[in-house]
């Protein structure tokens, strides 16, 4: 099976739908669910699989990515496997930057031509999910088709936020259109199983993931040489074209966490009782880097919270939050519907006296803080009696230390809130 397959995952345009998460690093390596990064759930999938030739496609190579990719993704000298990034490059032909994710793939189409492979495995990278892409490819070989796009079924309120497409009984493909208005939706309902029809999911969303026959898609990318969307040009294109593009139904977990509000809902959904996306799974294992942090060390009061490991909790309240590596919290702060990244690295002794000469708290969180519905980015530092978030329901903003979106404060990385401050 892994000589088969190339997979591709799509690292990320201008990241501006996750500002300010990805003010200074490239979509992939932002921080999720306490101590990974967004790129580890596309690649685990992958490597669950079996299909451990991987390449990452990013709009730019940053350093937290490359140490991420670098320090987590080990491995034998006998085998194949690789995770490899490909950052977007200006050579002669391209002077510019991937223009969309059909340009993306079209750009690094020379990167992957002398690798054995019939299947190009095509993968967002912010979506949340745990699926298995080898029933997808027998899927598509039984099919004998020449594109499968994995589909779940959607209600009419979702539709709008995804490509949408019709099929046959079959699972055939007959037309497709992106992100249709609500008032064009109608016509555009799909055979889905008798629980679907009843939950109200009866259109069918491309959920972004494709695989692509070897020739087909090179013949597709190198003959439409003006297209650059899989989305708005390709796959249109290759329906229309009476290409044999299957449907691949899948009714498990899957979210997209592509803007700040789905990316600290899915977060969040993490601490529920049973959450849908299963970090304990042993067979669907999400791999990160393998650090060697201590133990969390915390007193306090915890309600449906996730801490990772090397976490330092004085005396506090946390209530459905999840709390990523190395983060501090001091005593008497109340901390509920957040996500907090954590830290790249425990302060020493002299950091300390730097910071407090320059008047700034310790990293971490402080003393009698009050928090709610706040994303605290890595490195932050924020003093005692700070209240984020708990007043009146903030409007949109962009701010220095802090950026709001949607009603969530998101503080940006590596900031210093002084004490007292209220946002
Ligand atoms: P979107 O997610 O809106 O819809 P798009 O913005 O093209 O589509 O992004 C797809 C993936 O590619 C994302 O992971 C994105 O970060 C990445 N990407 C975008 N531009 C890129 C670039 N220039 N270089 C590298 N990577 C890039 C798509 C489909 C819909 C489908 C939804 C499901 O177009 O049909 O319903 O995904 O989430
Ligand atoms: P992660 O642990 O999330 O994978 P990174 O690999 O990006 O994060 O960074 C962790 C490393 O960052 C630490 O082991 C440390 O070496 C380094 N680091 C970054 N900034 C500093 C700093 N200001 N002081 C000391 N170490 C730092």
């Amino acid at each position: 099976m892994s000589n088969a397959v190339i997979s591709l995952i799509l690292g990320g345009g201008s990241g501006t739908r996750l500002y300010p998460l990805t003010r200074k690093r490239s979509k992939p390596a932002v921080p999720v669910a306490g101590k990974y990064r967004l790129v580890d759930i596309p690649i685990s999938n992958c490597l669950n699989a079996d299909m451990n030739r991987i390449f990452v496609l990013t709009q730019f190579n940053s350093a937290s990515l490359n140490k991420h990719i670098k320090n987590t993704y080990h491995f034998s000298h006998f085998s194949k496997a690789f995770v490899d990034i490909l950052a977007a490059e200006q050579t002669p032909d391209n002077p510019t930057w991937y223009q969309g994710t059909a340009d993306a793939v079209r750009q690094c189409l020379h990167h992957i031509e002398n690798y054995e492979y019939d299947y190009v495995l095509i993968l967002s990278g912010d979506q949340l999910y745990q699926m298995d892409f080898r029933e997808m490819l027998q899927h598509h070989i039984e099919s004998q088709a020449e594109v499968t796009i994995g589909t779940i079924p959607v209600t009419a309120k979702d539709a709008s936020d995804f490509g949408i497409l019709k099929t046959d009984d079959k699972g055939l493909i007959t037309s497709f259109t992106e992100k249709p208005k609500q008032d064009v939706l109608a016509p555009w309902a799909s055979p889905v199983s008798d629980e679907m029809h009843a939950a109200g999911r009866e259109y069918l969303a491309s959920m972004g993931i494709y695989i692509f026959s070897r020739n087909t898609l090179v013949e597709l990318l190198k003959g439409q040489e003006a297209a650059t969307d899989f989305g708005k040009e390709i796959i249109p294109y290759a329906i229309n074209a009476a290409l044999k593009v299957m449907s691949y139904q899948y009714t498990g977990y899957w979210t997209d966490i592509g803007n700040i509000c789905s990316f600290w809902e899915a977060n969040l959904a993490l601490t529920d009782e049973i959450p849908q996306f299963n970090l304990f799974d042993e067979h669907q294992t999400i791999y990160s880097r393998a650090r060697m942090l201590p133990p969390a060390k915390m007193s306090g009061s915890f309600n449906k919270t996730i801490i990772a490991d090397g976490t330092i909790i004085s005396d506090s309240t946390l209530e459905r939050c999840v709390v990523g590596i190395r983060a501090r919290i001091g005593k008497g702060s109340v901390i509920t519907n957040s996500y907090i990244m954590g830290s790249d690295f425990y302060q020493t002794l002299e950091d300390l006296a730097r910071a407090k000469a320059k008047g700034h708290p310790p990293m971490g969180i402080g003393d009698n803080c009050v928090i709610n519905k706040a994303i605290i980015d890595k490195n932050v530092s924020i003093g005692n009696n700070v209240k984020i978030n708990v007043g009146e329901v903030l409007p949109n903003g962009e701010y220095e230390q802090y950026t709001v979106k949607d009603g969530i404060v998101v503080i940006k990385n590596g900031m210093v809130i002084p004490d007292g401050f209220v946002i």
